[in-house]
């Protein structure tokens, strides 16, 4: 099926955002001629070139920008390292790695921006990462200073934090869990994200309303999640855009109204402050 593209002309956000702020979570794919998408990749993305990712941050304005690896290019990060070299210190990335990666390439990526690892346990992104292989990157990984990115369908929360706990690094959890926006904030995913969250090991993003919301555009249903996140855990979330926001069917959002629904999830000045600014210097520029 032919990905949906992304929104041409998204609106400019009725807030400014604070100096300094950061899009903790976006992608660039390919261009596809220049980076070649995965054998093993589940989808096939639109082109989503870095100029047109720095073009919507001036937009929008954000100064800064977390890059994540997308299944998509699989383990080969060089897109991602070619958008950050551009951005001159302002943006970072987290990395998707095989399981034998060598210092050397571990160090590689860290010289490229690089400052954390990404698994995937989402079922139509491919074959959940494997536990053990999970542990082995980890080991080897913490003496750069990385956290571990995880994203996983909600309904696998349960079996995976026990695991999770065993990890001795910050964990970041994508897209509030994944949860149902139509369940309430007593279903048992959400419930057992705070309680993931009482960990001080856990960070998640306050970001993927358009992925959890069911009720659709502006996707207020998913933002009171985030704020829920915001007030009980305010140094330790992030948000970004999700753009190009791979695998979304209908209703492509536009960033500019994802922005605005920052005054549903973070309202207060100093919310947004650490939300947007604070959080993602002490995790990517510290
Ligand atoms: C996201 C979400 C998705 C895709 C990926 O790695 C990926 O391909 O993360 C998705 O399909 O929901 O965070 O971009």
């Amino acid at each position: 099926m032919t990905a949906l593209p992304f929104h041409q002309n998204p609106k400019k956000p009725e807030i400014v955002l604070p100096a300094g702020s950061c899009d903790a979570h976006c992608h660039v794919f390919g261009p596809a001629a220049r980076f070649p998408f995965a054998p093993s990749r589940t989808y096939t993305p639109i082109d989503a070139p870095k100029e047109t990712l720095f073009a919507l941050h001036r937009h929008l304005g954000i100064e800064r920008s977390v890059l994540v690896q997308a299944s998509c290019h699989g383990t080969d990060n060089r897109a991602m390292l070619d958008a950050i070299a551009a951005a001159g210190g302002r943006y970072r990335g987290v990395a998707m790695v095989e399981r034998d990666v060598t210092e050397e390439d571990l160090q590689a990526l860290h010289e490229g921006g690089v400052r954390g690892v990404r698994f995937n346990f989402v079922a139509h992104l491919g074959a959940p990462a494997d536990l053990a292989a999970i542990r082995a990157i980890v080991a080897k990984v913490i003496p750069l200073g990385w956290h571990a990115v995880v994203h996983f369908d909600a309904h696998r929360l349960e079996e995976l934090a026990p695991f999770l706990k065993t990890l001795d690094l910050p964990m970041v959890v994508d897209h509030m869990g994944r949860i149902d926006a139509s369940a309430g904030v007593d279903q048992p995913a959400f419930r057992l994200l705070l309680d993931l969250m009482e960990d001080e090991r856990f960070w998640v993003k306050v970001c993927g309303s358009e992925r959890v919301s069911r009720t659709g555009p502006p996707f207020h249903d998913a933002a009171r999640y985030g704020k829920l996140l915001v007030e009980s855990f305010p140094a330790r979330v992030l948000w970004g855009t999700d753009w190009p926001h791979p695998n979304i069917k209908k209703d492509m959002p536009d960033d500019g109204a994802l922005v605005d629904l920052l005054q549903i999830i973070a309202p207060k000045p100093a919310q947004l402050q650490a939300l947007l600014v604070d959080n993602p210097t002490r995790l990517y520029w510290s």
